[in-house]
C-alpha cells in the first residue's frame, strides 16, 4: 500500500458537487480516501481570464501502481464530464497526482512529484493543512517550507 496525495480542482458548473462526486468515485476505484483538506476558492493560474477554481487535496492509500492510478483518475475526470478545451482552460474536474509515497516517477505520461506543485499555492495550502511536515521527495523541503516560498496567488478558504 502507498500513501498518495491528489489535488482536485473544478471551475465549471457546481464546483463543490464535482469535487465531492470525485471523492466518492475514488473510493470506488481502489483508492481509499483517508483525509480530505478544507476547500479553497482560488485565483486561476495560467489562463487568468476564467472563473475561480475550488481546490482541495486528498490523502489516500492504494495498491495501484502509478500508471494504473493515473488511468483511474483520468476515467473519473471523463465520467464527471471533463472535456479538454484549451490547455490550462476551464474544467469540470481535474485530478493531479502530487505524491506517491516517497517515490519519483518519470514517464512520458506521468511525472511524480507533480512538476508544478511547488509553484502552486492552490495545491500547497490544502496539502499543508493535511501534512505540513511531509517532505518533497526531490528537494527534501517540507510542504510548510514550500508554501512559505511559493509565488503569490490569492486563495481563500470556502
Ligand atoms: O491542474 C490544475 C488545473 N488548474 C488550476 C487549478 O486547479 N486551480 C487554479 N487556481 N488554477 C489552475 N490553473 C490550472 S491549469
Amino acid at each position: 500500500m502507498k500513501t498518495v496525495y491528489l489535488s482536485l480542482g473544478s471551475n465549471i458548473g457546481d464546483r463543490e458537487s464535482h469535487l465531492r462526486a470525485a471523492i466518492g468515485k475514488l473510493n470506488e476505484s481502489e483508492v481509499r480516501v483517508l483525509r480530505v483538506s478544507p476547500i479553497y476558492e482560488t485565483e486561476p493560474m495560467g489562463v487568468t481570464d476564467q472563473r475561480w477554481f475550488l481546490n482541495l487535496v486528498v490523502e489516500a492509500e492504494t495498491a495501484l501502481f502509478p500508471l494504473q492510478l493515473l488511468a483511474r483518475t483520468q476515467k473519473i475526470e471523463l465520467a464527471l464530464g471533463r472535456v479538454r478545451t484549451m490547455p490550462q482552460g476551464p474544467r469540470t474536474l481535474d485530478i493531479d497526482i502530487l505524491l506517491y509515497g516517497a517515490s519519483s516517477v518519470r514517464t512520458p505520461k506521468l511525472e511524480i512529484p507533480h512538476p508544478r506543485m511547488t509553484e502552486r499555492r492552490f495545491v500547497l495550502a490544502p496539502l499543508a493543512d493535511l501534512a505540513p511536515e511531509l517532505r518533497h521527495p526531490i528537494s527534501g523541503k517540507s510542504v510548510r517550507e514550500l508554501l512559505d516560498r511559493a509565488p503569490q496567488q490569492v486563495i481563500r478558504p470556502l
